[in-house]
Parts: structure tokens; sequence; C-alpha cells
């Protein structure tokens, strides 16, 4: 079921777990502000999540709150974990499903990193 990304903070969700090491993930990569591991359902040959380290349900609240360092120290991380995936070239993409309309499913912030196949054009 989507979210609301307006919701409060729920520290029981999925992706809080697998932060707190209470439910186990295949880890590629971890900072000190994010944790990137393998999706479970993965929608291309590379499918990477990569959640910031403290409570953000959704991009929407990420972006309204978060300090300039965290925003800027989660977005490097996305991008070399791209780059180590060596997803640079020939190409990648990064999601962000928000709320309903964007189907967001777990309300913990979550890029997904897609690559691995020629992913189709979204736009235009
Ligand atoms: O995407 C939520 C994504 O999270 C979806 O692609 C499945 C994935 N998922 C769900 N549970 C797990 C666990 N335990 N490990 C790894 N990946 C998981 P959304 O943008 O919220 O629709």
């Amino acid at each position: 079921m989507p979210i609301d990304a307006t919701q409060p903070y729920d520290d029981q969700n999925i992706f809080a777990k697998v932060l707190r090491g209470e439910l186990p993930s295949k880890k590629v990569y971890e900072d000190e502000w994010a944790l990137a591991f393998h999706d479970i359902n993965p929608q291309a040959p590379v499918h990477i999540l990569v959640v910031p380290k403290r409570a953000y349900v959704s991009w929407d609240d990420f972006s309204a709150k978060a300090p300039d360092a965290e925003i800027a120290g989660f977005s490097r991380a996305v991008g070399r974990i791209a780059r180590d995936a060596g997803l640079v070239e020939p190409g990648y993409r990064v999601l962000y499903n928000v709320g309903g309309h964007g189907g967001q499913e777990i309300p913990h912030l979550h890029a997904h990193i897609f690559g691995g196949r020629p992913l189709g054009r979204m736009v235009g």
C-alpha cells in the first residue's frame, strides 16, 4: 500500500529495522550518511536502494528538513555507489517514489538506483 508522505516517522518500518541490523540486507555501501543494499525485488540487473542513516519519511521530508551537509553527503553517496557499480557508462537512473501517487511503499526515504540494461525513456 502506498504511504502518505506527510505521515509521522514510524521507527518500525522495514528500512529502520535494516539500519538497526534487525533485518538482513545485501549491503553494498555504508558511510556516515547512507546505507545501500540490493533491492529484494530487483527491476533491473542492478537495483540498489540507498537510505539515509537518519529518520526521514520521504524525499519531501528530507529535502525540507535535512541539514545541507546531510543532503550533500547523501547525494554524494548515491553518485559514488553508481560509480562504484560501473554504471556511469553506459548510464543509469535514480528514482525517488514519493507518497501515494509516487507509489512509495516503505516510509523511510530511499533512492532507487537502476542500471545494467537500457531503461527506456520516462519523459519526452
Ligand atoms: O520501494 C520499496 C522497495 O523496497 C521495493 O522495490 C522492494 C524493496 N524492499 C522491500 N523490502 C526490502 C528488504 N527487506 N530489503 C531490500 N529491499 C526491500 P518504494 O519506492 O517504497 O515503492
